[in-house]
């Protein structure tokens, strides 16, 4: 690869509100999926001492931040969110650059964010507590929400600034300070990001960004006795590893892991619009999401005519630099997950599926110098196949016939995986057995796996995650603790459970 290190721009780590190179001294660097020889940036390669600055940084910037009342943090939160609105384009350019999704949806993934920024402000002014009635007289029952402390975010490149913002942003609001390690892959857009919240205003050690490697940074923060809570999106690989030992380690940890979403489309769907969610879910994002669509369960009285109708217009789809506004499918993130997707192209026709469209990876031409892979479509495939049951987290979409909407929703359902599933049917009472039946933590009804909103919460059932929830009021819940308060104004001892039992002596 070109080193071409000297024009670029050397990002450092926040600690305490300076920043600072790595104890290392190294660096690493960023490029862009669509052109391998466009370095995007070097960053620190930071390890332990650096966490253990940035949890020191934090720990004491929680003692002030936390006595800040909510609604005067979430001013600054506020800020950041119009610094965001007036940074989108700027961020949404390098967004495209370094994790290669086309501009549009770069756009989409800032807008997220903004609309994160809001919200969260807005929790500065509620985050509901709750009185109840007290058993005794002249007594006061309630509960109150208080902050964790320092809380460690460990985020995906595949949502370089919205997943960030998720967590960062009711981290925040909340209360607690926070250590926050980006993937390797998208450190830019994560301290473009993380200066945004600077400039808002955040006082020194609320938000500290420590780049670097899983092994060297992950693994401290979630050591460190003083990080109360993990949050962290990924594979459920990692997952399983982090919660285990998060687990034996008494920490909170909130997990949102992989996906095998689905699209079932009935015989009495729209079938246009159930071809065009197809399209959107399967190849938007280029399949990187966790919420993609990457099977299709489709009623065989319609089979033939939707694969006919998907393929013709998978065909059409241009691939290439999301920065060219005539591309809809851009570079998948790096060379190891290119072999990695092309791989399951393999396995797939090794199962017996058939390879309807696609398969290869592109490097010729325009292609050469990045990571791109055609967007490919198995058909006749079988829901215990290795590619309808395994994150592939690609351009791969696995079709697979059923004979009824039992049988939809029994293979919709049929995988470790739970987050997002959708139902396509002109039938009301299909759409809310749907919504009853589907075991997923989003259902979508008419509408593609994809694209869920901030102000409900987002996560998943069974091996997608721990059952917490991201985003909406649920955020609130992963970044706090619950304080139950009582309030005796009688002036004697009242005992409960008993005094007023009768049981006087
Ligand atoms: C993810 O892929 O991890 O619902 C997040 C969606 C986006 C978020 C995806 N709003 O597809």
């Amino acid at each position: 690869m070109t080193k071409t290190l000297e024009k670029t721009k050397t990002c450092l780590n926040l600690i305490g509100g300076e920043w600072v190179k790595s104890n290392t001294g190294k660096t690493f660097t960023s490029y862009s999926p669509a052109n391998q020889e466009e370095v995007i940036g070097s960053f620190a390669d930071s390890d332990e001492t650096d966490v253990k600055k940035a949890v020191d940084a934090a720990a004491k910037a929680f003692e002030t931040w936390r006595k800040v009342p909510a609604p005067e943090r979430a001013e600054i939160i506020l800020r950041a969110g119009l610094l965001l609105e007036q940074h989108k384009e700027s961020l949404a350019k390098d967004m495209t650059r370094e994790m290669g999704k086309v501009l549009n949806e770069a756009r989409g993934d800032v807008q997220e964010a903004i609309d994160m920024a809001k919200y969260a402000a807005g929790e500065g002014r509620r985050m509901f507590g709750m009185t109840v009635p007290a058993e005794m007289r002249n007594k006061f029952a309630m509960a109150v929400r208080a902050p964790l402390g320092v809380v460690g975010i460990i985020t995906p490149w595949n949502f370089p600034v919205a997943i960030p913002s998720w967590k960062i942003l009711p981290a925040l609001v909340a209360g607690n300070t926070v250590v926050f390690k980006p993937a390797t892959d998208t450190p830019y857009c994560a301290y473009r990001f993380v200066e945004i919240l600077q400039e808002a205003g955040l006082p020194p050690g609320v938000i500290n960004f420590v780049t670097g490697s899983g092994s060297r940074v992950g693994n401290p923060i979630i050591e460190d006795p003083r990080v109360r809570l993990i949050s962290i999106t990924g594979s459920s690989f990692t997952g399983r590893k982090v919660a285990g030992r998060c687990g034996e380690l008494m920490k909170k940890i909130s997990c949102e892991l992989g996906g095998k979403n689905a699209i079932c489309v009935m015989d009495d769907a729209k079938l246009e619009l159930a071809v065009d969610g197809a399209l959107w879910g399967a190849f938007g994002t280029t399949g990187q999401r966790c919420t993609a669509t990457s099977r299709v369960i489709l009623h065989k009285d319609i089979y033939e005519k939707f694969v006919d109708m998907f393929v013709k217009r998978a065909k059409e789809l241009k691939v290439g630099d999301g920065l060219d506004p005539s591309v809809d499918v851009g570079p998948v993130i790096n060379k190891d997950q290119l072999k990695s997707i092309n791989e399951y192209v393999k396995i797939g026709q090794d199962e017996g599926a058939k390879l309807l469209f696609g398969g290869k990876i592109l490097d010729k031409g325009d292609h050469a110098k990045g990571c791109f892979h055609e967007p490919t479509i198995f058909g006749d495939v079988k829901p215990n196949m290795r590619i309808a049951q395994e994150e592939i987290f690609g351009p791969v979409v696995a079709l697979i016939k059923v004979n009824s909407f039992e049988e939809a929703i029994e293979v919709a359902n049929g995988t470790e995986f739970g987050l997002s599933l959708s139902m396509y049917t002109q039938d009301v009472n299909r759409a809310f057995n749907a919504i009853t039946d589907l075991e997923s933590g989003i259902v979508y009804v008419n509408a593609p796996t994809i694209g869920a909103e901030i102000q409900l919460p987002f996560g998943g059932v069974k091996q997608t995650g721990n059952g917490h929830r991201e985003a909406g009021t649920t955020a609130i819940d992963q970044f706090t603790e619950w304080k139950s308060i009582y309030v005796d104004y009688s002036g004697v001892l009242q005992r409960a459970q008993i005094d007023n039992h009768g049981d006087k002596k």
